[in-house]
């Protein structure tokens, strides 16, 4: 009994030496997943539906890392607010609570002010130009409310227009009408009359559903996506402002990771702005064609007029937050300058 035993303990001791010495040959065959060692693992919180553009370029992203990577890093996604909603994603990302999110900037005005800048009545054309213009504008003045954070990428929506169950063609049409727009859009409603109601995105199907608003102020891809179209029968292009996004990583997670995975994910940052641009801009043009054919929306131009109208109600937004960012000890004319010049560079 005992010599068994003896016997069975050798067998072990023997199998445990010859895997030690095969082992390292076994790392030395390859890199990153080849190796055996563990794949370093992100979370990245979004807050939309799946479906959504902030979602779709979130995949997109994943996917490319994972390619670049050779599969070092595997990146988990979570949109839909399973893991950090809209309201607390920048201090959810700082509290380690995900290691990377997606916020839309303008939902909270005060925070990200230049940035946000860009989200001002200055004619940013379409998400490509605008994309290209806040990535700039950020690299170029580095703003504080970035410090606690890593930056990876920043990128647009599309200008907004006004979808509504009611047709709006003037503005006594828009008058005391009940309008969803969240952050820096807000002014702009009220500046037209509207009853400007805010909240996020994610809650606008609800809101829109019960009857609390009679339409948004978006950029027109989410008729498709959120099927908006179905119960929003009239588009006003007022083709007004974008809305910016920025995609943060904790810091410490960020110094943690080897230089390698450092300088793909840097590698990426102008390039996906520009891919999220692109898709959106392309996106818009699928959901208007869809909403006008499946749903029978009805577009309504405005008369070159009625736009002058509409549009010298908003001249007064611009100075207002020159004067307040300049009461902030921020250079608010040059911000502004900035926004333009870059508009100019990346529309040509
Ligand atoms: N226009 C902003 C941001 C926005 C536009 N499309 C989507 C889709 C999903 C989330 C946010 C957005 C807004 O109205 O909130």
């Amino acid at each position: 009994m005992l010599k068994k035993t003896a016997v069975v303990i050798a067998g072990i001791f023997m199998a445990m030496l010859v895997s030690a010495v095969m082992l390292p040959t076994i790392a030395d065959a390859g890199s990153g997943q080849d190796s055996g060692q563990d794949p370093i693992k992100l979370n990245y919180a979004n807050f939309p539906p799946a479906p959504t553009f902030p979602c779709v370029q979130m995949e997109h992203w994943k996917e490319e890392v994972e390619k670049r990577t050779n599969g070092k890093v595997v990146i988990n996604t979570f949109p839909g607010g399973t893991l950090l909603g809209a309201k607390n994603m920048m201090d959810g990302v700082i509290a380690g609570q995900a290691d990377i999110g997606c916020l839309c900037m303008a939902y909270q005005p005060g925070r990200f002010v230049i940035t946000n800048a860009t989200s001002l009545p200055l004619g940013l054309p379409d998400a490509k130009t605008g994309s290209l213009v806040l990535l700039d504008l950020y690299k170029q003045y580095k703003p504080d409310a970035f410090k606690g954070v890593k930056v990876l990428t920043m990128f647009t929506t599309a200008p907004a227009n006004i979808m509504s169950k009611v047709p709006v063609r003037t503005l006594a049409d828009i008058k005391g009408l009940d309008l969803r727009a969240s952050g820096g859009a807000a002014q702009i409603l009220k500046a037209w009359g509207a009853n400007q109601v805010g909240m996020p995105m994610s809650a606008t199907p609800e809101a829109l559903q019960k009857g609390v608003v009679k339409g948004l102020f978006s950029s027109l891809e989410v008729m498709k996506d959120f099927k908006f179209a179905e119960t929003c029968k009239y588009a006003t292009v007022t083709d007004t402002v974008i809305y910016p996004f920025a995609v943060v990583m904790n810091i410490d997670k960020w110094n943690s990771l080897p230089k390698d995975v450092q300088a793909v994910l840097d590698g990426l940052m102008d390039e996906q702005a520009e891919w999220t641009g692109t898709y959106m801009d392309n996106h818009v043009k699928e959901a208007i064609e869809w909403s006008k054919e499946k749903q029978k929306v009805e577009f309504i131009i405005l008369s070159k007029e009625e736009k002058a109208e509409w549009d010298a109600k908003l001249t007064s937004i611009t100075d207002k937050w020159i004067a307040d960012a300049k009461a902030k000890k921020l250079p608010g004319d040059k911000i502004v300058e900035d926004i333009k010049m870059l508009k100019d560079k990346h529309s040509k």
